[in-house]
């Protein structure tokens, strides 16, 4: 319990971290639109796919405790379900969906990070839900059922991006589940697709966990092993390694119950009875490993804001000093052409008079110095940014790797905001900024790093005594933000 609370308070630490101090200067300077936090504001939450069939509905259901999905060997269910914790009704009066709610509600609800999801359309709106369960698996998280992915389906068919869907609900997820089961072992072109491009681009492969689901159909030891190999060999086509990723192996006992082999379950079961109870663990373990994504999270935000903030600084300093060294010569061809004009007065016109002769010259400098700055200082200015954007990458140094992977992350950003506001900053504002992004990096990074490395050494026993106190990271201070 201790622990819970602990790992939630530290995670709202995190979490109000990003939105207090990176958000704002994200949404300010064009890092991000939607807030930092969108993502990583609710609960951790494990994502599961796989083709129609595997098994998802079932396996999720056995960790409920409970039939709350429907299942079915036809591609019944299409629908991406949330499926969340509510403690409204207690456990003892049987687990089962407490509140249901569509997916338009959930698009628009501020609680929810889905927000980024209504891109997607009216018809994913239809087929998106969320299902509240008093069932003690999800205390801590959520599970988001999907529907399977298929060979024959279209986009057209679906009405929405499924690849797209998955790509940002994984994105948003602390673990991702595939499944495949004991038939298909990896040959639907859809999970395919997702494997190989979707899983790649928007989540870690750390978070990728695969699944051999529905072995109890294997009907001996020997067909299982066979049935193993093909996944694995598939897996490494998919992913182009020779490293085998860890497949775990299991199944749903109470579907293996109610099937029409029953009766003869194969006798190496109870051998891996065991990798449920693992499956399970690691996926209780989300939240745990999910304070790292977010330590991460905001350390890699917080490097590339920083870095590029930098950026549009150094811009904005060079573009200066190319901007007064020219407007200082424009200044003293003014002199020299308001001079010229008072001399040429003086020789046709014969006006001798200092005073009508000075005023004729500051008119004609004045003059000058107006077409210019209307003119020929914008151009050169013009000329300047197109230059200089088209050599981004001296705009900072890169001197070790994790300056270039947050150059590499940035630089087109850069290029598109400079070329939208044309480098028009406060150097003033961007140092101060720049100088709290720092501190952020440094102070209070730090301490949630160090105060999670606290938390995993620590006992229960030590974790009653640890004040909350004790790991408020936060600093009191930043200046202006
Ligand atoms: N024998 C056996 N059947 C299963 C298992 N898991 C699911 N099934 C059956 O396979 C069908 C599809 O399961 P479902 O959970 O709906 O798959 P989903 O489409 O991936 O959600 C259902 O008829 C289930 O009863 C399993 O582990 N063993
Ligand atoms: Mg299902």
């Amino acid at each position: 319990m201790h622990r819970e609370n602990y790992m939630n308070a530290l995670r709202e630490d995190i979490v109000d971290t990003i939105t207090k101090y990176l958000t704002p200067m994200a949404q300010r300077y064009g890092y991000s639109d939607i807030p930092l936090e969108t993502n990583v504001k609710w609960r951790p939450m494990v994502l599961v796919i796989g083709n129609y069939s595997s098994g998802k509905s079932s396996l999720i259901n056995e960790f409920l405790g409970a039939k709350i999905q429907d299942t079915g060997q036809a591609p019944t269910d299409d629908s991406f379900t949330v499926l969340t914790y509510d403690d409204t009704v207690p456990e003892a009066e049987g687990i089962r969906v407490v509140e249901h709610r569509d997916g338009k509600a959930l698009l628009n609800d501020p609680e929810f990070p889905f927000s980024t999801l209504r891109k997607h359309g009216q018809r994913f709106a239809a087929h998106f839900q969320l299902k509240r369960i008093n069932s003690p698996f999800l205390k801590n998280l959520a599970i988001i059922d999907t529907p399977g992915m298929l060979d024959s389906i279209t986009e057209r068919d679906r009405g929405y991006d499924y690849q797209e869907v998955i790509g940002d609900l994984a994105q948003k997820a602390g673990l991702v589940l595939v499944l495949f089961d004991a038939h298909k072992a990896g040959t639907v072109r859809e999970a395919y697709k997702s494997i190989r491009d979707t899983l790649t681009a928007h989540t870690f492969e750390d978070r990728i966990i695969f699944v051999l689901n529905r072995i109890d159909e294997c009907t001996t030891f020997n067909d299982l092993l066979r049935v193993y190999g093909t996944l694995c060999w598939n897996l490494s086509q998919i992913t182009g390694r020779k490293d085998i990723p860890m497949i775990r192996m299991t199944y749903s006992a109470n579907a293996a119950a109610s099937s029409n082999n029953s009766a003869h379950l194969p006798s190496f079961l109870p051998l891996l009875e065991n990798q449920r109870e693992d499956l399970r663990q690691i996926i209780l373990q989300t939240p745990l490993r999910r304070l790292d994504h977010l330590a991460s999270y905001l350390e890699i935000h917080g490097e590339r804001l920083s870095h590029y903030i930098e950026a549009l600084q150094n811009f904005a300093l060079e573009f200066q000093s190319f901007r007064l060294q020219k407007i200082f010569i424009g200044f003293l061809i003014s002199l020299l052409g308001g001079g010229l004009i008072a001399f040429l007065v003086m020789m046709t016109a014969g006006i001798a008079a200092p005073n009508a002769l000075l005023s004729v010259g500051g008119i004609g400098a004045g003059l000058i110095m107006i077409l210019w700055m209307s003119f020929f200082q914008k151009k050169l200015d013009q000329k300047f940014r197109t230059r200089r954007l088209e050599n981004l990458d001296t705009l900072t140094p890169v001197a070790d790797q994790t300056r270039k992977d947050s150059w590499s992350a940035i630089r087109d950003l850069v290029g598109q905001t400079l070329r939208k506001n044309k480098g028009d900053y406060t150097l003033y504002d961007l140092k101060m900024d720049l100088f709290d992004i720092r501190q952020v990096n440094n102070v209070v990074t730090q301490k949630i790093r160090e105060a999670l490395s606290d938390f995993r050494g620590m006992s229960d026993h030590d974790l009653e005594e640890w004040g909350k106190d004790a790991w408020s990271v936060t600093p009191k201070k930043p200046s202006k933000l």
